[in-house]
C-alpha cells in the first residue's frame, strides 16, 4: 500500500553528528510546570551523500516536565538507536519500529527532510506541501509573570510589536483575575489560555467563569495524557478546548474531536514524533475542517525553520506559536534572523533550498562549550 509522506532519499545517509547545546533564553517562559532560563537543545546535523546536509532540533527538556523525554533519553535514543539504524539507508523507516522518544524522533526526520529539499534545490515547504502561503499566522506565548501590572506591561510591548494573538500561561491562583483584568484592559484583542494540565474537573466552576471573556480557546486545561475528561469538560463550555500534549498522533486527534473532548488541535511536530506523522494529522485537520494551529518548544531558528514551514501549509487555519527571533535568543543559532511582519502578524517562510536557514557556527561552538560546561549537578540544579 502506498503510504502517503513517504521520503526516501536518492543518495543515502552518509553521516549523522549530535550537537548538545544550551542557550540563554532572552525572556523565560514560566509555565504551570516551571521554566528555564538556560534552554537546551540537540541539533541533528545530517549529511546525505552528494554533499547535502539538513538539521533537526531535538527540543527535550532538563528533565521530564511538559514532556518525559529529557536531553539524556533523547541521547540515549539518538546515538544507540536511531543514527545507527538510519546510516546508509535513503529513508527513515528503521525509527518506526521503536516506541515512544517523538522528540528525539522528530529531530532525526527533520534532518532528513531537510537535507532532501536541500538535495532537491527546494524549499523544505515545497517538499511539505502544496497550496502553501509564503508567510505564516503567529501570535506570541507569554508566560506566568510576577503580576498583573507586569503581565499588563509585557502584553502591551507585544501588541506594540504587531503580534495579533495573545497567548497566557495560567495556573490555579494565577488564572481568573489575571485573565479578567487583561481582558477588561483589551476587549477585543484575540486572547486565550494554556494551562498545561494544571487542573482537574473539579474545577468546572473556574472554567464556567474563564468562558465569560470571550477566549479564543483554552488549551490543554486537564490531565496530559487525558482525552476521555476533556470530553466531559467541553460540553459546559462555549470556549473551545484547545488539546496539546494528550495528542500524539492522528489517531489520538481523531478520537478527540470525534468525541467532543476538544474543537481546536495544536500540532508540535516534536510533540506528534516526526515529520510523516505530523502531514498525516495535518491531512486529517484539513480534510475534517478541524481548526489547527502550529504550537512552539522554544525552538532556535533551525527548529523554527520546519515549523515555519509547517505553519505554511493550507490546513493551518489559527495564528501558531512561532514568535520573532528576539522572543527567544539574541543571537540565535542561525545567521538567518527571523522578524515579525506587523502589519498582518507574520512571520515570512523561508524560500532558500533546504531549511532556507543556516547555522553560524561560531555560535554554534559556544552554545556545545555551554552545554558541556554544565556539571551534572548543575543540570540537575537548572530544574
Ligand atoms: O505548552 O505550548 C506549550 C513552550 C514549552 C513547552 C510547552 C509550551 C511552550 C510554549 C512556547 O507555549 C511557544 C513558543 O515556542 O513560542
Ligand atoms: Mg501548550
Amino acid at each position: 500500500m502506498h503510504e502517503p509522506y513517504h521520503l526516501i532519499s536518492d543518495q543515502p545517509i552518509e553521516q549523522i553528528t549530535l550537537h548538545p547545546i544550551a542557550m540563554p533564553l532572552v525572556e523565560v517562559l514560566t509555565t504551570s510546570f516551571g521554566g528555564d532560563a538556560l534552554r537546551p537543545a540537540i541539533l541533528v546535523e545530517l549529511r546525505l551523500a552528494g554533499g547535502a546536509t539538513g538539521w533537526g532540533e531535538c527540543v527535550a527538556g532538563w528533565s521530564p516536565g511538559y514532556s518525559y523525554e529529557t536531553i539524556g533519553t533523547a541521547m540515549h535514543a539518538l546515538s544507540d538507536f536511531f543514527i545507527p539504524t538510519a546510516l546508509g539507508k535513503t529513508h527513515l523507516d528503521g525509527l518506526h519500529r521503536f516506541r515512544g522518544h517523538p522528540m528525539a524522533k522528530l529531530a532525526m526526520e527533520a534532518a532528513f527532510w531537510s537535507a532532501v529539499a536541500g538535495a532537491r534545490n527546494m524549499p523544505l515547504g515545497d517538499l511539505l506541501g502544496s497550496g502553501r502561503k509564503d508567510r505564516a499566522v503567529v501570535g506570541v506565548s507569554i508566560g506566568i509573570q510576577p503580576s498583573i501590572d507586569a503581565t499588563l506591561a509585557v502584553i502591551e510591548k507585544r501588541l506594540n510589536e504587531g503580534y495579533q494573538r495573545i497567548k497566557l500561561k495560567i495556573k490555579p491562583g494565577w488564572d481568573i483575575d489575571m485573565l479578567r483584568a487583561v481582558r477588561q484592559a483589551y476587549p477585543d484583542i484575540l486572547l486565550m489560555a494554556d494551562a498545561n494540565s494544571a487542573y482537574t474537573l473539579d474545577d468546572l466552576p473556574l472554567f464556567k467563569k474563564l468562558d465569560d471573556l470571550n477566549l479564543l480557546m483554552i488549551e490543554q486545561p486537564l490531565g496530559h495524557d487525558d482525552i476521555y475528561q476533556h470530553g466531559k469538560l467541553q460540553p459546559h463550555l462555549r470556549t473551545p478546548i484547545c488539546l496539546d500534549e494528550s495528542i500524539r498522533n492522528v489517531d489520538d486527534a481523531r478520537l478527540a474531536i470525534e468525541t467532543g473532548a476538544g474543537r481546536i488541535i495544536n500540532l508540535k511536530p516534536a510533540r506528534i514524533g516526526g515529520i510523516t506523522e505530523s502531514l498525516k494529522l495535518h491531512a486529517y485537520c484539513h480534510e475534517a475542517g478541524v481548526p489547527l494551529w502550529i504550537g512552539g518548544m522554544l525552538e532556535t531558528g533551525l527548529g523554527r525553520a520546519v515549523n515555519l514551514a509547517m505553519a505554511s501549509l493550507p490546513g493551518v487555519t489559527m495564528p501558531s506559536d512561532i514568535s520573532a527571533t528576539n522572543r527567544y535568543y539574541e543571537p540565535d543559532i542561525t545567521n538567518e534572523v527571523f522578524t515579525l511582519n506587523r502589519e498582518d502578524s507574520t512571520i515570512t517562510v523561508p524560500a532558500g533550498p533546504g531549511l532556507g536557514v543556516t547555522a553560524n557556527p561560531a555560535r554554534l561552538a559556544e552554545a556545545e562549550a555551554t552545554f558541556a560546561s554544565l556539571t551534572k549537578s548543575e543540570f540537575m540544579g537548572l530544574k
